[in-house]
């Protein structure tokens, strides 16, 4: 009896350290434990047995039965372990390997002259405003005192969605907007997306602008040379000279364009500024007394000043670029020199 237990303590071992996973384990144990096990037709041996052997015989299959409990925790153990120990050597983190390289991503040059043009008006007082990109035709034109038979209102020159609805033209709209439910003082700039139906080597059908309105009691055009020479000095550099010439828009009177010195020669003559040593940045003027009218400010009481320039043109200009379709390529390596 005593030899037979041994040889099954043996064999218990044996099967418990070939089971390789926790499946075949659990395999082994119904093996020896199971209803159709080799410990349950032990116990049916002791039918046969007489009562002096019985005792022994059921003592003999208790060990067997512990010793095989105490072995599958051991082995479930030691399996489990090996189970972690594989996995973390599968994920395979070495950290003697040289690192992953990840293209480092940047604002597109005309977001990062948008932003620059932004801060700086900001920085004088200015607050943000913005609005619809698909705009009524009385809000980019109507209301800014654009007559009917202006070429900017031809189909050539606007993208129509209706008759009544454009892609707005400039974001001069959304100042109308603002006025429309705000009273003097107001100090805004409309930065976005514009829409014109145009296309060639300055000219894309959706370009960047930023336009700025400030409205109170006694402005005069003082106050708008003031702010532009303050913007120019801040985006150029504090030695940059402007120049005031006088222009036309329907929405101001008196109207100016206004020049830099050219940022590439100092008004030397180059190709940027085609020899004539100046660059031309921006529309401004003062608010035309018609536009008060639709928004309801009365002109004898306020003034204000309103201004315009396209960004693509200024970063073509801070950068020498000379054709403005560049920014709209999407080649990394034009974008990867900003
Ligand atoms: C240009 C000229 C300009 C304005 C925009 C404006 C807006 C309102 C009233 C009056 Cl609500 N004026 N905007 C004024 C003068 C010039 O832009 O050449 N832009 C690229």
């Amino acid at each position: 009896m005593k030899i037979e237990a041994e040889k099954w303590k043996a064999e218990i071992e044996r099967d418990l350290a070939a089971a390789a996973d926790e499946i075949a384990l659990q395999q082994v144990k119904a093996r020896y434990l199971g209803r159709k096990g080799v410990l349950t037709s032990l116990l049916k041996e002791m039918g046969g047995l007489s009562p002096n052997e019985r005792p022994l015989l059921g003592q003999v299959i208790n060990e067997l039965k512990q010793g095989m409990e105490e072995g599958f925790s051991r082995r479930l153990a030691e399996i489990k372990r090996q189970k972690e120990l594989e996995e973390l050597e599968a994920e395979g983190i070495d950290i003697t390997l040289p690192g992953r390289w990840r293209a480092m991503g940047r604002s597109h040059p005309v977001t990062q002259v948008l932003e620059e043009v932004v801060d700086i008006f900001t920085s004088l007082g200015f607050q943000v405003a913005d609005g619809p990109e698909v705009e009524l035709d009385y809000y980019n034109f109507e209301a800014l005192n654009i007559p009917k038979d202006h070429p900017a209102r031809d189909m050539q020159d606007t993208f129509y969605i209706s008759e009544e609805v454009v892609l707005r033209t400039h974001t001069s709209p959304v100042q109308v907007r603002t006025m429309e439910h705000q009273r003097p003082p107001v100090r805004i700039i409309c930065p976005g997306k514009v829409y014109r139906c145009d296309a060639d080597i300055s000219h894309t059908p959706m370009f960047h602008q930023v336009e700025g309105l400030l409205v109170d009691r006694g402005v005069t055009f003082a106050d708008l040379k003031g702010t532009l020479e303050a913007f120019v000095h801040l985006m150029f550099g504090r030695d940059t000279r402007l120049r005031f010439r006088p222009s036309f828009f329907p929405f101001t009177e008196p109207s100016a364009e206004v020049d830099i010195e050219c940022v590439i020669c100092s008004g030397e003559g180059c190709r940027v500024c085609s020899y004539g040593g100046w660059l031309e940045i921006l529309g401004a003027g003062m608010v035309d007394p018609a536009v008060y009218a639709f928004v309801h400010y009365d002109p004898e009481e306020f003034t204000g000043f309103a201004f315009g320039l396209g960004i693509e043109r200024i970063a073509m200009l801070k950068y020498g670029i000379n054709d403005i379709r560049l920014f709209f390529e999407n080649d990394l390596r034009f974008l990867e020199q900003f």
